[in-house]
């Protein structure tokens, strides 16, 4: 059995094991929306999120009717809360949104043409130089194209078609470093409306307007579009970088394990299709866990479109943009080597990072920023089901954890013990979970765990 916990950990020890790992190994951004009250009020949120995605956008907060309640009054809190997280966890802020027909407050809506104009560009220049530089790219227009042509907002009845051209100036003159983004929904495909957005995108792009096109992609169960690689690449063949700003993948309840698979593959699809095109910026998932996402409130009898339950496990597509960002999922875990075929003289002289028990343990590097590092911690079960464990190491050098999740912690001096918090005490046997994780103080470290079952 030495042989197979040595064979295990040293698997997980290099495995991408977090979504945020495989994609800064790629080199795109896996973000998330974020809900500011889940923000401000559920640690298991704030966690899960800053370990697995090294991106963020504000699902609502830095939207104009939030931004901007009255006019000239504006309000950074909840945004700047969230572009605070993002900082203190390494992770980039993409921007959402700043010309839009919905979430947009009445008084603007009340404005003559020039009385407007002003208004929306005063909204996106006090906006953008409130976050200049910590803003990566901002979703300047949303949705301004319905059909193959222009919305009929209230933003094109007052101001005409030039509003576009106008918010663009004014956001590349309030932030020269962040990226211009128009996006919208139902343009994944090549389709009239994406046409007329090829169209907008090349005028933008030559007056220097513009940067990237963001595909918002909610999608309904089993139908990506067969052309969005192409569809993607034609406008990334225009300069521009493209982003998947909104995904998810809906499915009419209750959902089967089989919808569910099918949903694994169709998330894997358009993770695929962003790794393939050198200037696809990223993918942001619209919300983290179902029971957090839109979908429902707006498509009765549609759910279950995101890449966690409820209860913070993952779903199969979870493991399915894992897989795809060129990560392991714990659970796709090779079968561990069967004692049977376990050569009796494995003469491997390093101890198997296990102490007794039937639960093995090892700590994951997942980030090292320098002034701080994040470790994931994978319990393997042995042949038979644990239920409950305690873990149980010794720092080498100084280490200490500033913050944890998902186990409850004590320590004293270098020593430290960690023990299940309950939903995730038991693991089947020959299984390995990713069990929790926290952040630590001092240069990162892999210590040798002692697990103990029960
Ligand atoms: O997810 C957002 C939801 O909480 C809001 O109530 C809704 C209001 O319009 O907006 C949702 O987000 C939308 C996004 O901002 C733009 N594209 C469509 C998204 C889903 O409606």
């Amino acid at each position: 059995m030495a042989g197979a916990g040595l064979a295990l950990s040293t698997q997980f020890a290099h495995a991408q094991s977090t979504l945020r790992a495989g994609a800064d190994a790629q080199g795109i951004d896996i973000a998330v929306a974020v809900n500011d009250n889940l923000l401000q009020n559920d640690s298991t949120y704030r966690n899960t999120i800053a370990t697995q995605f090294n991106s963020v956008t504000a699902e609502n907060v830095m939207k104009m009717d939030a931004v901007e309640p009255s006019q000239g009054n504006f309000n950074f809190a909840p945004g700047d809360r969230l572009v605070q997280f993002a900082q203190q966890n390494d992770m980039s802020v993409h921007g959402h949104t700043l010309v839009w027909h919905n979430q947009s407050p009445n008084w603007i809506k009340n404005l003559s043409g020039s009385a407007m104009r002003q208004a929306m560009e005063n909204h996106i220049t006090t906006t953008m130089n409130h976050w200049e530089g910590d803003i990566a790219g901002w979703d300047v227009v949303n949705e301004v194209v319905d059909g193959g042509q222009l919305r009929n907002s209230f933003w094109l009845q007052a101001m005409g078609p030039d509003y576009i051209q106008w918010a663009f100036e004014a956001a590349r003159a309030a932030d020269p470093s962040a990226d211009l983004y128009m996006n919208d929904y139902s343009i994944e495909g090549i389709n009239s409306k994406s046409d007329k957005y090829y169209q907008m995108a090349q005028d933008l792009v030559s007056q220097g307007l513009l940067d990237g096109m963001g595909f918002q992609s909610h999608l309904i169960l089993g139908q990506v579009p067969g052309n969005m690689e192409q569809n993607l690449q034609r406008f990334a063949d225009l300069g521009l970088k493209v982003r998947i700003t909104e995904l998810d993948v809906r499915i009419q309840m209750p959902a089967s394990q089989q919808e569910l698979q099918q949903q694994a593959q169709d998330y894997q699809r358009v993770i695929d299709i962003c790794t393939s095109i050198a200037d696809c910026s990223g993918v942001t998932v619209w919300g983290l866990r179902d029971g957090d996402s839109w979908v429902p409130d707006v498509f009765s009898g549609y759910g279950a479109p995101l890449l966690y339950n409820d209860n913070y496990t993952t779903k199969p597509a979870y493991d399915a943009v894992l897989e795809a960002l060129g990560g392991t999922p714990p659970d796709d875990d090779t079968t561990p080597p069967d004692d049977d075929t376990t050569p009796p003289d494995d003469d491997d002289t390093t101890p198997p990072p296990t102490g007794d028990g039937d639960c093995t343990a090892v700590i994951d590097v997942v980030n090292d920023w320098g002034s701080g590092w994040q470790g994931n911690v994978m319990i393997t079960a042995g042949d038979s089901a644990v239920s409950g464990w305690t873990l149980n190491w010794t720092w080498p050098s100084g280490q200490s954890i500033t913050s944890s999740w998902n186990a409850d912690i004590s320590s004293s001096g270098s020593s430290v013990t960690a023990s299940d918090v309950g939903w995730n005490a038991d693991i089947a046997a020959g299984q390995t979970m990713n069990a929790w994780g926290f952040v630590g103080s001092g240069s990162s470290a892999s210590p040798q765990v002692t697990c103990t079952a029960g």
